[in-house]
């Protein structure tokens, strides 16, 4: 199976990189410290025992410019090819809106012109992927903290709910959620550029999330829309996102 493959590749990956010393400097930075925090944490304590350990709020590690990674490798969907994506990605994504919908006071729709002219916040972190590798790069975008300042999340409202573009092999549509926690962190992006250009097709043109607290798989490329829910029961097998589906942590921190 495809899941047991990903973290079989992973925990192998995870113990070659720890034992051998065959990292280059560069490779040391990104791989050594979060591998072990991994299985640490991902795999093995609850979501309640991580909140203590490493509290919600707490900030992830921002680097420098001099260890942006040369290529952001891209991984999982990276050319979706849904007829209606085709069509945004052909218009340069003029026609391209951002739908806040579900259980707010303020419906909210912005263009992308819209989003890059709210304030914006700039970060430069590591992205860790379950399958054992990680580059660091650096994020230009809105905070969602700010969305939901003005779309006005009502009582009942405990989860965000990212919908995407992609379908996987499977047929089934990529999509992603967290908490209310993660959604008002200062550093829980929709992300428009990534390396100071225009985010890339490959890594989620034209609005993907940077969740810095929480693996790869929770970082929603090719965002359609924001839904808040007060349950995740309607949304795919009700488990959170894709991979959850299939087995994955929900809160998959780091
Ligand atoms: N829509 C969508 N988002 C996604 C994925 C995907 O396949 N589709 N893959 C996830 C995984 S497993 C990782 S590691 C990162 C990869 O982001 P990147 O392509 O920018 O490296 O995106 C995550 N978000
Ligand atoms: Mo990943």
């Amino acid at each position: 199976m495809k899941l047991m493959n990903r973290r079989r590749r992973f925990l192998r990956n995870t113990l070659a990189a720890a034992g051998a010393g065959l990292l280059s400097g560069c490779d040391r930075l990104s791989d050594t410290e979060w591998a072990p925090k991994v299985l640490d944490s991902a795999e093995h304590l609850t979501h309640a025992a991580q909140r203590v350990l490493a509290p919600p709020s707490a900030m992830a590690r921002e680097f420098s410019e001099a260890d942006i990674s040369p290529v952001f490798r891209p991984n999982g969907s990276t050319d979706p090819q849904a007829p209606h994506y085709r069509a945004l990605v052909a218009d340069g994504f003029r026609d391209y809106r951002l739908n806040v919908v579900g259980l707010v006071e303020q419906s909210l729709s912005f263009s992308l012109e819209q989003l890059r002219a709210l304030p914006s916040r700039t970060q430069i972190t590591r992205h860790d992927c379950v399958e054992g590798w990680s580059v660091i790069g650096k994020w230009t975008g809105v905070q969602l903290a700010r969305i939901l300042q003005m779309a006005k999340p009502t009582q009942r409202a405990r989860f965000v709910v990212f919908h995407c573009f992609d379908t996987m092999d499977d047929g089934r549509p990529y999509y992603e959620s967290i908490g209310m926690d993660d959604a008002h962190h200062p550093q829980t992006l929709l992300a428009y550029a990534l390396n100071d250009k225009p985010l890339p097709v490959a890594n989620g043109a034209p609005l993907r999330m940077r969740i810095e607290r929480q693996l790869g798989y929770k970082q929603a490329k090719y965002v359609s829309g924001i839904e808040l829910a007060a349950s995740l029961a309607g949304f795919g097998n009700g488990r959170g996102g894709y991979w959850e589906d299939q087995g994955y942590e929900w809160y998959a921190g780091i």
